[in-house]
């Protein structure tokens, strides 16, 4: 695996490059433009700049999370062709720097969604939650201005105040989009990439719904095995893939995270790591990497990615608040450099577990 993390930009970013560059087993970052909007064609210069930036800290641009795509894609409406055109010619510019993995998600209007961003927990660290029943008492129309109360000043990825200010009129355009339309919708968006994918072996890998259901009624479709695997088999190309986030899929308590990843293959180009707590049905809080914190098996999560013979990309997901530090919620550097930590462990044991019991296997024979 190639270990990286998040890393906003500077300017929108607490954690300076530096600091990343001093997280054992890290050799890059997943970044974006984080001023540019969705529709955006990116330039070349400001991709040349942050790569620069990047390589000058010794680190590598690992991948973009995320180019986000125009809601008029998504909901299929007559100027998707423009925002399509415009979607290639960044993944050209992006291609001609040498990046080849891009993050995005096909969610209408909402990115992640979350009823708490600093819930306090027993051990004084704070975490991301979600409760079904506070975010059903929300008004959709609302939840731009809820998600900036509970961000402390920050602006959270998917939640720029640009990208929101108009989700009345959000909901509006996704009046009659079913989830089969918007199914339809992604299977055009992604045909139309895969020629410029090809060209420049970018691997496109679609993050899951975050939680892994519909939210204020809208469609969502991937958001368990078979939408993901009914997406690859759609537009059936490697250059097509998915990110693996094991918290988003695993909101679904039903979601088996290492069956999924067995299932998805050659196919799953980049992953989010992590776990979380289930409390009740609907009800779920993020807490540290750690097996023994959340409701997740980490080690066979990381064991299924080995057997899969993934190399891609891995980065671990939202840290606890911990220690005081000023951060975004969320993506402060102590608690995701501590998943780097645990990840590199258990990555080394189960590669070395997996040469040893090789060896013991040819003995016998
Ligand atoms: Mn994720």
């Amino acid at each position: 695996m190639k270990l990286g993390m998040r890393w906003f930009g500077r300017g929108y970013d607490t954690v300076p490059l530096k600091y990343i560059r001093q997280v054992p087993g890290v050799k890059g970052v997943i970044t974006t433009l984080y001023g540019t909007l969705p529709g955006d064609v990116w330039e070349r210069d400001a991709i040349r700049a942050l790569k620069d930036e990047v390589e000058a800290a010794g680190l590598q641009v690992l991948g973009i999370e995320s180019v986000n795509v125009h809601d008029a894609i998504k909901a299929g409406l007559p100027e998707r062709d423009m925002y399509i055109e415009r979607y290639i010619e960044t993944l050209s510019r992006l291609g001609e720097q040498g990046i080849d993995l891009v993050c995005y998600n096909f969610m209408p209007g909402f990115d992640f969604t979350r009823s708490d961003l600093h819930k306090a927990r027993e051990d004084g660290s704070f975490v991301f939650a979600y409760d079904q029943a506070l975010i059903d008492r929300i008004s959709p129309a609302n939840m731009s201005e809820y998600m900036a109360g509970i961000s402390d000043g920050y602006v959270m990825p998917g939640w720029e105040p640009e990208r929101v200010g108009a989700l009345k009129r959000l909901f509006e355009l996704y009046d009659g989009i079913d989830h089969c339309r918007l199914f339809d919708n992604l299977v055009y968006f992604l045909s139309a990439l895969m020629p410029v994918c090809r060209k420049y072996g970018i691997r496109m890998a679609i993050h899951p719904d975050d939680p892994a259901w519909p939210v204020f009624g809208l469609p969502r479709i991937a958001g368990g095995k078979e939408g993901l695997l009914r997406i690859l088999r759609a537009v059936d190309d490697e250059h097509s893939g998915v990110t693996l986030c094991t918290g988003s899929l695993a909101s679904n308590p039903g979601n088996d995270i290492p069956d999924i990843i067995r299932a998805l293959g050659k196919r799953v180009h980049f992953a989010h790591i992590r776990n979380l707590r289930h409390t009740a049905p609907g009800i779920f809080e993020e807490c540290a990497h750690l097996s023994a914190d959340g409701s997740l098996d980490m080690y066979e999560i990381v064991k299924a990615f080995h057997e899969s013979g993934f190399d891609g990309v891995v980065r671990p997901d939202h840290g606890r608040d911990i220690w005081g530090e000023k951060a975004m919620p969320g993506y402060g550097l102590f608690d995701r450099a501590l998943g780097c930590v645990y990840l590199n462990g258990l990555w080394e044991a189960v590669g070395k577990s997996a040469v040893l019991s090789k060896n013991q296997n040819n003995q016998k024979i």
